[in-house]
Order: C-alpha cells, then structure tokens, then sequence
C-alpha cells in the first residue's frame, strides 16, 4: 500500500508525512473526544501531564478508551507503513492522545524508547515506529513535530540536550495528516506558541519480539477484546505471546 517513493523517504529522510489521510469528519471527532479524555483525566486527579507548568498532557491506554480509537489504530495505509518499518508482524507499543496546550515549551529532540537505552552502535533497521496524527493543522507557530532528516542514520550520537541543528525542520501540514517517524530520528514536539491547544495521536508501533510500552493484553477490557478484529488482536500482542507453557 505505500508507492515505491514513500519507501524510498522512509528509508532517506526516515520519516513521511501521508498529508490529509483522515476523512475532516474522523478528525474533527478524534479530537472532540480526545479533549473530553484529556479534561476528564484531569477532573478525577489523574492525569498525565509533563513539560514546564504541566503545559503538555498525554492521556494512555486509547485503545481501551472508545470504539473510534479501535477503528483508528487500524488505518490501512499508516499500518502498511508501520509493517514496511517493522514487520508485518509488528505490535501496537502504545496509543495515546498528546496535547500541547498554550505555551507549551519545545519538548527538545530524541529518539525514541528503547533506543535511547541501547549501548552504541544502535541497529541500522528500525526497531520502533511513531504515528503523530494531526488533530488541528500543523503549523510553525502551534507546535508542529520537528524532525532531523536522515538521522537515523547517525547510529552512535544523540541530539544534545537545548541544541538547534541546522538541518532540523517542522513537519507542516493540514489537519488529518499522519506523520510516519522511524524511533530512531531526531524528532520531538515544537513550542506552541498560539492561543489553541495543538492535539495530537500518537500511535507508537514496535516489532513484535520487543516489549511495548503498554502491556496492552492486561489494560484492554474483555469487552474490547471480545469485538476485536483479527488485524486488532495481532496488534495488542495477542498472536506474538510465546505459546510454550501449555
Ligand atoms: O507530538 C509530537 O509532535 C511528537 C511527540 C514525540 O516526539 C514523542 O512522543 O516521541
């Protein structure tokens, strides 16, 4: 499902963006209820939130949090890039909304988990994959990602902590658009510097020998499971637990 030059930017630039992939409709109820999760986690005490003055909340577990992330997480064409990157066996690490509120500083570069804790030279394949579906247009104002291109190529060095590169660059675009990041680029949220909060998926996707992030076959509720598809069960890890203790 992905052209030959899709490929060929994944493996160059090691990220692409699939520009206005979500129907308007989609989008617009992915971030209405995404909002909803991100203000009732706050009202019960539990949420999640991280950079200067809690400015930026994540909200887990998605899966389990409505039907239409269910559907979403199965999109054909951003999971045939995640089985290009990573197998077509590869499993669902987490799945979660990230909101950049105002003023939300730039969260700086990285690579992403478990890369940065792997002793050098890390593997030149990809390990793990992100998909950061824009739930409002990207812009250079409201916090759009910015990624190294070709940096994942660089297999012994990490970004510096507070340092610009000369070769970092936004990744703009219209809202539902979905933005493909191989783990191992230099990548990471930019300051929002608008009045509007800048909402955002992240579907995080490793191969399947990996450990994910969420252990989602504990998190997902029976009811959940129950309905699941097969291409669904397969993401959860339900098809990659080892099947030896019978
Ligand atoms: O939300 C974004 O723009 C990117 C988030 C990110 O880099 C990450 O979670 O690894």
């Amino acid at each position: 499902m992905l052209t030959e030059s899709e490929k060929d930017r994944l493996d160059k630039d090691g990220f692409l963006l699939l520009e206005s992939l979500i129907p308007p409709n989609t989008t617009a109820q992915l971030r209405e209820c995404s909002l909803s999760l991100a203000t009732s986690e706050q009202k019960a005490g539990k949420s999640h939130t991280y950079l200067a003055n809690h400015c930026a909340q994540r909200v887990w577990n998605l899966v389990d949090k409505g039907e239409i992330f269910e559907e979403a997480i199965q999109q054909p064409k951003m999971l045939a890039a995640m089985e290009y990157l990573l197998g077509t066996d590869c499993t669902l690490s987490s799945f979660t909304v990230n909101v950049l509120y105002p003023g939300a500083p730039d969260a700086g570069l990285h690579i992403d988990y478990p890369l940065s804790a792997l002793p050098t030279p890390r593997p030149n394949f990809p390990m793990v994959a992100n998909s950061v579906w824009f739930l409002d247009d990207f812009t250079l104002e409201n916090g759009a990602t910015s990624c190294v291109p070709g940096s994942h190529r660089r297999l012994e060095a990490l970004p510096e902590p507070g340092m610009e590169y000369a070769d970092e660059k936004q990744i703009c675009g219209p809202r539902g658009s979905v933005l493909i990041v191989n783990g191992a680029i230099w990548h990471g949220s930019s300051e929002n510097k608008t009045n509007i909060p800048r909402v955002g998926l992240l579907g995080f996707f490793c191969r399947s020998i990996l450990k994910p992030q969420q252990a989602h076959s504990n998190l997902v509720s029976d009811s959940v499971i129950s309905r699941a598809t097969p291409t669904l069960k397969r993401l959860l890890g339900f098809d990659s637990l080892p099947n030896m203790n019978t």
